[in-house]
């Protein structure tokens, strides 16, 4: 893997993570699931979405960016939690608060195609993932599109931290792998990512 690129496998606990999976629930009450699609072709992403903290990502045939408010009730994204601000804090290594919780939803056939994250302004932060529910098979590449790529399992309770080099490189979700966890009821998997978007 690049540098710079952290695998923290089982950094949560059980109890940790049904507590997440119960602040997001309330969470998602308040800023409902949405249905991205793409720039200029509006084709849907398969993996709908959420946001919490003072910024969320969005993607609409306008384009990617970063918004404050949510694009379909039009309110404020609720706080990101306590508890993820402490995990940031304990393994960022970056001395400012992230100011987006991109929430991922994957359910049936979902993934997500090899990107790059670069809508942030603020590339000396690092990427932080969470991932909650089934496991899924992660591909990070390099920093250019058709390089070499490798495959990660990803498991719930795993933190992943893209720092350094690792924060420009293409990665991406495969596939979930259906009936690998019981922490949602309804299977499925969820995923977390802590990002600074603006230079403090
Ligand atoms: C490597 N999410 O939201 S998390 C995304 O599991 C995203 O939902 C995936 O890619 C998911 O943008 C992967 C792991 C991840 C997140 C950000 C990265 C890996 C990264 C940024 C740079 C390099
Ligand atoms: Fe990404």
């Amino acid at each position: 893997m690049q540098p710079g690129f952290r695998y923290l496998p089982g950094h949560l606990g059980a109890d940790q993570q049904r507590q997440l999976v119960e602040t997001l629930r309330l969470a998602v009450a308040e800023a409902p699931l949405f249905t991205p699609v793409m720039p200029r072709t509006g084709r849907p992403f398969t993996v709908r979405m959420t946001n919490l903290g003072t910024l969320g990502w969005v993607s609409d045939r306008d384009g990617y960016r970063y918004q404050s408010t949510h694009p379909e009730t039009g309110k404020a994204w609720s706080p990101i939690p306590d508890t993820l601000l402490g995990l940031w804090r304990a393994v960022s290594g970056y001395p400012h608060d992230p100011e987006a919780c991109l929430v991922n939803v994957y359910k049936g056939g979902a993934k997500m195609g090899l990107h790059r994250d670069e809508d942030e302004e603020e590339f000396t932060a690092p990427v932080l993932s969470v991932s909650l529910g089934d496991m899924a098979v992660f591909r990070m590449g390099g920093p250019e599109r058709g390089g070499k790529t490798e495959t990660l399992k990803l498991s719930s309770g795993d933190v992943v931290v893209m720092g350094g080099a690792s924060r420009l490189c293409y990665h991406g979700i495969d596939r979930v792998l259906p009936g690998t966890s019981t922490l949602l009821k309804d299977g499925g998997r969820i995923n977390l990512t802590l990002r600074r978007v603006t230079k403090p």
